[in-house]
C-alpha cells in the first residue's frame, strides 16, 4: 500500500518545525514507518543548493535564478527520497513544499505566479502533498517567536535569515499569500491558528489526521 505525503507550510517562527516532530511521534506510536524532512534540502544536493538560497552570503540571485534553484531542489528532493519512500508505504512529513514558493517567490518577492506553476509542471509533473497543514499566526508573534529562536552570532555570515530579514510588508503579502493558497485548495490545506500553544496546534493536527 501507498504510504501519505504530508506537508507543513507557513511565515516565519509559525512552528512547523515543532509540529513535524510531534507528528513523526504520533506515527511512529502507530506503527508507522516515518521520514521527517524539509525544503530547500532533504537530501544531499539539495542542501548544497540550501546554503545558496537562505544563508546571509548565498547569493544575490535573480527571481528566475532563484525560483529555478527551489524546484531545482525539489525535483532531486522528490525523485530520490519522497516518492521512493511513499511508494515503499512510508508516511513522509515535509517541513515545506512548493506552497512556500508560491507564497514566498510569488506573492512576497512578485515573481510570476504562472511561471511558478510552468517551472512546478516540468519539474514535478503534478506531483504534489496529499494533505498540507497551514499553521498561520500572524507576522508580529511569527517574527517574534523566530527570532528568540536564533540566537547565533549576529554576525555570522552562515545565519539562515536571508528571509526573516525582509520587511513586514513582505511577512504580510507571504501570510494573505498561503491564505489565498489555503482558499484555493479546500480538499489538501488545513488552516490552524498557531497563535495557540503547541499542544493545542498539535490537538487540532491529530483531529484531521
Ligand atoms: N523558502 C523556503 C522560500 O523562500 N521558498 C521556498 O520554496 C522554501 C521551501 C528557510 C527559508 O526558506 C524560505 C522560507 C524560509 O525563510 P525554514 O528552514 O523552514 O525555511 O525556516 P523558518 O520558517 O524560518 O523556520 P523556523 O524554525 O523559524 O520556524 P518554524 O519551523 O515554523 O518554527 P519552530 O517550530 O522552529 O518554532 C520556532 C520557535 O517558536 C517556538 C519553538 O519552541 C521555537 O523556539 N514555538 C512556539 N512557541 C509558542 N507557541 C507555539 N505554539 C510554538 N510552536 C513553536
Amino acid at each position: 500500500m501507498a504510504g501519505k505525503f504530508i506537508t507543513l507550510e507557513g511565515g516565519e517562527g509559525a512552528g512547523k518545525t515543532t509540529q513535524a516532530r510531534l507528528i513523526k511521534s504520533y506515527f511512529e506510536e502507530s506503527g508507522f514507518d516515518v521520514v521527517l524532512t524539509r525544503e530547500p534540502g532533504g537530501v544531499p544536493e539539495a542542501e548544497k543548493i540550501r546554503n545558496l538560497l537562505v544563508q546571509r552570503d548565498g547569493g544575490n540571485w535573480t527571481p528566475m535564478a532563484e525560483c529555478l534553484l527551489f524546484f531545482a531542489a525539489r525535483q532531486m528532493h522528490v525523485e530520490t527520497l519522497i516518492k521512493p519512500a511513499v511508494a515503499e508505504g512510508k508516511i513522509v512529513i515535509c517541513d515545506r513544499f512548493t506552497d512556500s514558493t508560491v507564497a514566498y517567490q510569488g506573492y512576497g518577492h512578485g515573481f510570476d505566479l504562472d511561471t511558478i506553476r510552468q517551472i512546478e509542471a516540468l519539474t514535478l509533473g503534478g506531483f504534489s502533498p496529499d494533505l498540507t497543514f497551514l499553521l498561520d499566526i500572524p507576522v508580529k508573534d511569527g517574527i517574534g517567536r523566530s527570532l528568540k529562536h536564533n540566537n547565533s552570532a549576529p554576525g555570522d555570515e552562515n545565519k539562515e535569515d536571508r528571509f526573516e530579514r525582509l520587511d513586514v510588508s513582505f511577512h504580510e503579502r507571504l501570510r494573505q499569500g498561503f491564505l489565498d493558497l489555503a482558499k484555493k485548495n479546500p480538499e489538501r490545506i488545513r488552516v490552524v491558528d498557531a497563535r495557540q500553544s503547541a499542544e493545542l496546534v498539535f490537538g487540532e493536527i491529530c483531529a484531521a489526521l
